[in-house]
């Protein structure tokens, strides 16, 4: 049975409004530790490199239209609400907000689609937190993981298929990434790893690539191991045996800093530095079969089917 007042909760990273809003968005992120001057620097650098504050607030706000959409086509009339990991409205805000509104069931969806105690769970956790004190009896459940989503799956295949096109398969590599993680996540069991290789798969079988490695991105510097390999290090590796390289993130679902630095400016330089010819597959963004898809889900689960974990 569906509530009558349906809130839909799409979270996403968060980005900085404007290059004067960087450093309280990076000491968000570093858990109210403002960063030194030079790592403040080399950030704004980053942003400053991709023209200025990043894509990811616009490109969240057209995935979560699409997906209240998706909900409205299925006659689930849900009011949308948007909040984000690091910068306002945080997560928190606007959970007070829905039940400020008088929401009285709500569904969550995280704009990354795989599921880590680093990522997922703590977006999670500061939903479920900020219910419990703003009203324990608003009922809200989030999607944990949907990294195997068929419509997701295809997208990023079709955008794969897409950059590699024209390139001779036995002188291309595809890299897939996504975000790395320190590695202490592995001894705690978390699945991240494994589901981020389980897409790539995936994606690979579906658009037949020929040759593909794993390899992680965007490691911070935090004086503990992070998970890798990284992709740098795969490019330089693997750059002997291949032409072209075509990177494919499967981590990623915005085309924001992380993608257009890390990948379409670190990677392709260290690519041009070694004499390959680099791509890269763009982000499924805002694919609408792919947000109609999330909407599927999230209508499933307001049905009470089985499909995401309750919490
Ligand atoms: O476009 C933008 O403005 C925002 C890009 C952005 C996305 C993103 C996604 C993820 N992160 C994840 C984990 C970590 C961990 C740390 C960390 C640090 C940063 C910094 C920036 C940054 N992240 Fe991020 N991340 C984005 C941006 N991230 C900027 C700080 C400078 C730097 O290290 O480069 C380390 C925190 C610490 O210092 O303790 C851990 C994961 C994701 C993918 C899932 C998601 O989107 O939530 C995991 C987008």
């Amino acid at each position: 049975m569906i509530a009558s007042k349906i809130g839909l909760l799409v979270m996403h990273y968060g980005t900085p409004a404007s290059m004067d809003e960087v450093l309280p968005y990076y000491t968000d992120i570093r858990r109210g530790r403002p960063p030194s001057p030079e790592a403040l620097e080399d950030l704004r650098s980053r942003y400053e490199a991709i023209g200025g504050p990043s894509p990811l607030r616009a490109i969240s706000e057209r995935q979560a239209k699409l997906i209240q959409e998706g909900l409205a086509t299925r006659g689930i009339n849900a009011k949308l609400y948007i909040g984000a990991k690091h910068t306002h409205p945080f997560v928190s805000e606007v959970v007070k907000q829905m039940a400020a509104d008088g929401i009285e069931q709500a569904i969550g969806v995280i704009l990354a689609p795989h599921y880590s105690t680093f990522s997922v769970a703590k977006y999670t956790k500061s939903a479920i937190e900020a219910r419990d004190v703003a009203n324990p009896n608003m009922q809200l459940e989030v999607l944990q993981r949907w990294g195997t989503l068929p419509e997701f799956i295809k997208a990023l295949s079709l955008n794969l298929q897409t950059a590699m096109q024209g390139l001779d398969q036995n002188e291309t590599l595809v890299i897939f990434s996504a975000h790395s993680l320190p590695e202490k996540i592995l001894a705690a069991g978390d699945p991240y790893a494994e589901e981020l290789l389980m897409t790539s798969r995936l994606v690979a079988d579906d658009t037949n690539v020929a040759n593909w490695v794993f390899g992680f991105q965007s490691a911070s510097t935090t004086g503990e191991p992070w998970l890798g390999p990284d992709i740098l290090d795969v490019i330089e590796r693997e750059a002997p045996n291949y032409k072209n390289i075509v990177s494919c993130t499967v981590g990623f679902v915005s085309d924001h800093l992380e993608v257009l630095y890390d990948l379409g400016i670190e990677a392709r330089d260290k690519c041009a530095e070694l004499g390959l010819n680099f791509r890269r597959a763009e982000c499924i963004n805002d694919d609408p079969l792919v947000m109609d898809a999330l909407a599927g889900q999230l209508a499933e689960m307001l049905e009470g089917a089985k499909v995401g974990q309750a919490v």
